[in-house]
């Protein structure tokens, strides 16, 4: 694969530094009411090597019983997810000139080791929405297929405050996050990479 599939974008450093510490302020205050929850594939049980939690009226939550779905609330402690930061609508607004908002904002923390397997973001009856996504803390490689599993890669390195933008093509394209580049940075309190995926879920 020689280039990105269209409708994928990169803006390198599109957040500076303080944007980046306001943000990951956003992320410990959120989760002070909607922790991070170690997600479990469906029907294994296998958990994940990131920990998440989320932003917005809807969550994205996995776990062994009931598998991939949007909740509005917490799955441990029941509450609604904190609202999405304004600095992320904007960056919406900005980046995908999307006529309605995102609904859910995804906070992916990778610690030492984790990494994030190749998959399509599939649970959104949204299927025109764009999927935006926003690297804080220690660079990683984010790697993009085709829309067949298994097929060629193309690897990109993402920095803290790099925003990638999946539309079109690229929204239905695997893609995964192969190397997390731990202890470079020093952004995230304990360590590791924040990564802020927001998307739109229901039909708009
Ligand atoms: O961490 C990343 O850069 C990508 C995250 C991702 O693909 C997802 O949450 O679906």
């Amino acid at each position: 694969m020689n280039n990105f599939p269209p409708g994928f974008a990169h803006y390198p450093l599109y957040f500076d530094a303080a944007q980046q510490a306001e943000l990951i302020a956003a992320v410990r205050e959120g989760v002070k009411g909607a922790p991070f929850f170690v997600p479990r594939m469906p029907r294994t049980g296998t958990p994940m090597s990131v920990v998440m939690s989320n932003f917005g009226e809807l969550g994205w939550v996995t776990d062994k019983e009931r598998g991939y779905r949007y909740d509005p609330t917490h799955p441990v402690s029941g509450n609604p997810w904190p609202a999405m930061p304004k600095l992320l609508m904007d960056l919406w607004d900005d980046v995908t000139g999307y006529p309605v908002q995102p609904e859910a904002c995804l906070i992916n923390w990778y610690r030492d080791g984790s990494k994030m397997g190749a998959h399509i973001d599939n649970d959104e009856q949204d299927a025109k929405a764009p999927v935006v996504s926003i690297s804080l803390g220690d660079p990683a490689i984010f790697r993009m297929g085709g829309p067949k599993r298994g097929g060629p890669t193309k690897g990109l390195k993402l920095f803290s405050g790099d925003v990638v933008v999946m539309a079109g093509e690229s929204r239905f394209c695997y893609h995964s996050v192969s190397k997390v580049f731990y202890g470079e940075s020093a952004l995230v309190p304990k360590g590791g990479r924040i990564n802020l995926t927001m998307r739109r879920v229901r039909p708009s």
